[in-house]
């Protein structure tokens, strides 16, 4: 019997994932096997699977080149680059990675507003530059203890990143659309109200449309000149012009940054900047959690080729 095809824009995970989604499927792979536009041509009229990225997603011209298209499965949690109306028009169905990139991408969270305030990104140069030896000691870095940490987008990866935040002592505010009954930490009726109270604003919100510029030139007047930012959620949340003009007016403290408007490219504004840690989008990007995600599409796919409910749709 010949095997289910479906078209992949992008390779899954750790090579051995791949490997198994080429030994299950007729995997047709962009890049590796032909051209977006020759695949197209190729098997375009029959996948009914498409496999893609949080960053890649779907756009409406693609969804409709494929005309019996009914399962996207996105390797990542974030679906904003997926063209969700297109979708549901076709009655295609997404699916993503939730649960199990959690943990490494508010791990990830903490360790950017480490890095940010305990210097480390420039106290790694200060050694290997020689700094240390030709000028003493790193200037003092901040407490994480005492800090309040708001966290915008109190989501699994936002709880995750608050609950972490608390053990280095620090006091938890949140805001999301509506309060999280039962949260034993303090809401906050706007992301300006929240980035006036806090000290660290911490980006842990959905992309997409609803999402952005969320993170405007007003909420980082709120966060002041004593305030930092980080995003591990997406660059669309926040207006990188209005941040970078904010970090050159010391309006804000400082960034750490795992996503970026235009990624990969990222503005010298920001890498010129010794204030600003820098991270190439890395939230999910371990062996452990891109072998479980890349495990996840591949188990959506199976339920969609046999016929059984998808695991995790959208
Ligand atoms: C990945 C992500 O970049 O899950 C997401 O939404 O942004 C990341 O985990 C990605 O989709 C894997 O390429």
């Amino acid at each position: 019997m010949s095997k289910f095809p479906l078209l992949a824009l992008s390779p899954l995970g750790p090579s051995d994932i791949q490997e198994q989604l080429d030994a299950e499927f007729e995997c047709h792979l962009v890049g590796r096997d032909g051209s977006l536009e020759e695949l197209l041509e190729r098997v375009g009229g029959q996948v009914t699977a498409l496999v893609t990225t949080g960053g890649r997603g779907a756009e409406a011209e693609l969804i409709e080149a494929l005309p019996k298209l009914r399962v996207i499965a996105c390797y990542g949690v974030g679906v904003d680059a997926i063209d969700h109306a297109a979708a549901g028009r076709q009655g295609v169905t997404v699916t993503n990675t939730p649960d199990v990139l959690t943990d490494d991408v508010a791990d990830l969270a903490v360790f950017l507003l480490g890095s940010l305030h305990r210097l480390l990104v420039r106290g790694d140069h200060w050694v290997r530059s020689g700094a240390w030896s030709r000028s003493g000691d790193l200037p003092l870095g901040r407490s994480l203890r005492g800090r309040r940490a708001g966290i915008l987008g109190l989501g699994r990866i936002g709880e995750a990143t608050a609950r972490r935040l608390e053990v280095f002592g620090m006091e938890i505010l949140y805001h999301k659309r509506s309060p999280k009954p039962d949260s034993r930490w303090t809401y906050m009726d706007s992301p300006q109200a929240l980035a006036r109270q806090c000290d660290d604003l911490m980006v842990c919100c959905s992309g997409g449309a609803a999402t952005r510029h969320l993170v405007d030139d007003k909420v980082l007047e709120a966060l002041g000149p004593t305030g930092t930012l980080v995003n591990v959620a997406r660059g669309s949340v926040v207006d990188e012009g209005a941040l970078i003009a904010a970090l050159q007016d010391g309006r804000v403290a400082g960034a750490a940054l795992d996503v970026f408007e235009n990624e990969p490219q990222v503005p010298e504004a920001l890498s010129g900047r010794d204030n600003v840690v820098l991270a190439p989008h890395i939230g999910s990007a371990t062996w452990e959690t891109r072998r479980a995600m890349g495990n996840l599409v591949l188990d959506n796919l199976r339920a969609h080729r046999d016929g059984r409910a998808l695991l995790t749709p959208v």
